[in-house]
């Protein structure tokens, strides 16, 4: 059995938002389209509180996208982004939500990043979504939404450790670097993944 992963698709991902991915809109019709096509559809929601350690604002001295270590991981400092309870963190009113079945969130912890929806950056803490879906009966995981580099490729790389087999629907993700994107695609190949389109998934 398949399931659909929706990578956070929320307006701070989205044009107008403070951590906007380029053209990241332009996968919501491909997505809406695509859900039907699955048995399951799960999201993951990026939920910060307001003290988020990846955000530049946290540390002094330090701008937007700086690379700084936190707690002995490499951490890019963000715009402060998808806050729990703000609009920012919402999913897009045009992403049709009504087939979603379960929403994880990640990135409570106010000390650690979470880019996967189903272990922190340390990988010291799952979010469940692994053994939800498993429990689910599902064996393929294909994976849409926002960052193609960041949020969709280290989920990707965690559905493969876990087991499942991975599909990246390339046209149904948007990234925040283009060399990023190569980079992601690239690795995620070599470890196995499959890169299709969403007219590939009848
Ligand atoms: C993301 C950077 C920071 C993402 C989340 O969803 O790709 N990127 N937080
Ligand atoms: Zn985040």
């Amino acid at each position: 059995m398949r399931a659909l992963l929706l990578i956070d698709i929320q307006n701070d991902f989205l044009p107008g938002g403070s951590l906007a991915v380029p053209e990241g809109d332009a996968i919501i019709p491909v997505v809406n389209k695509l859900q039907p096509r699955f048995d399951l559809v799960v999201a993951t929601q990026d939920w910060h509180p307001e003290n988020h350690k990846s955000f530049a604002s946290q540390h002094a001295g330090k701008s937007v996208f700086d690379v700084t270590d936190l707690n002995g991981l490499e951490q890019v400092l963000w715009p402060d982004h998808c806050v729990q309870g703000t609009a920012g963190a919402e999913f897009s009113e045009a992403l049709d939500q009504h087939r979603i079945e379960a929403i994880f969130r990640k990135g409570t912890d106010p000390a650690i990043d979470s880019y996967s929806g189903f272990y922190d950056n340390g990988h010291r803490k799952s979010t469940g979504l692994a053994d939800y879906l498993r429990g689910k009966g599902v064996t393929e995981v294909y994976l849409a939404g926002l960052a193609a580099d960041y949020c969709v490729y280290y989920s990707a790389k965690d559905a493969l450790t876990e087991g499942f087999s991975v599909f990246y629907l390339e046209d149904a993700v948007r990234a925040i670097s283009g060399d990023g994107f190569e980079k992601a695609k690239a690795d995620l190949q070599e470890r196995g993944a499959h890169l299709v389109q969403s007219s590939d998934v009848v």
